[in-house]
């Protein structure tokens, strides 16, 4: 039986360059690694597959230059060509069992999950690393309804896996995420949309990592 791969704990960077004023994702990964982030995802809903190749592959060696994590969202395909760490999947994407057969043993798999139901069906299932819980609050980043703080709290309690608490999470809610003890926290469009983002992570991480 395979043993969870660790998720650093502090912030977890997405891309969305359509909140990041002109920036490109890849100077918004600059940036967040200029801050210190320790993994980063790439998202992106909006371009063809073609130029996602070209963006992950960009961002992957950025990251691995970095020693910085890198995830694909969704595209296993596209984390297999970019040799990405991982894939993180929703609910409605490959199954992670099935994302495991095609990545083997030592990729990262998350899972996002919006219930407390989900959450234990993730707990219970030795393919996925870790999950993302949320949205905790009302995003327009993504087309789901806000689960509130009661699954963050069910998540700290009872699902000991590694957890990314997300969704409607800015600076001036942040407090309310940490208090409840989450140690993995992401913030897409505050973050990306932020004027200085290496300052931005600096900041939050060290209110999250309490340094
Ligand atoms: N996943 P923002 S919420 C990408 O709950 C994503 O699974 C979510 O963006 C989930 O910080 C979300 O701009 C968007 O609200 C988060």
């Amino acid at each position: 039986m395979r043993n969870r791969i660790d998720i650093p704990e502090g912030l977890y960077g997405i891309t969305g360059d359509n909140f990041a004023n002109g920036k490109s994702n890849y100077q918004c990964v600059e940036e967040m690694i200029k801050g210190g982030i320790k993994i980063v995802q790439y998202r992106d809903k909006r371009k063809n597959s073609r130029e996602k190749v070209e963006e992950a592959g960009a961002i992957r060696e950025l990251c691995r230059k970095n020693n910085v994590l890198f995830i694909v969202n969704d595209d296993v395909a596209i984390a297999m060509l970019v040799d990405a760490d991982g894939v993180h999947v929703g609910q409605e994407d490959m199954k992670p069992s099935d994302v495991r057969k095609l990545l083997g043993e030592n990729k990262i798999i998350g899972l996002s999950t919006h219930s407390e139901e989900q959450g234990m069906a993730a707990y219970n299932d030795i393919d996925v690393d870790y999950i993302g819980v949320g949205p905790i609050f009302p995003t327009t980043t993504k087309d789901t309804a806000p689960v509130g703080l009661g699954y963050l709290e069910f998540a700290v309690k009872n699902l000991h896996l590694p957890f990314i608490a997300i969704g409607g999470i800015k600076d001036y809610n942040i407090d309310e995420i940490i208090k409840r003890g989450a140690k993995r926290i992401c913030l897409v469009s505050d973050i990306v949309g932020a004027e200085d983002i290496c300052k931005k992570i600096i900041d939050l991480n060290n209110k999250i990592l309490k340094k």
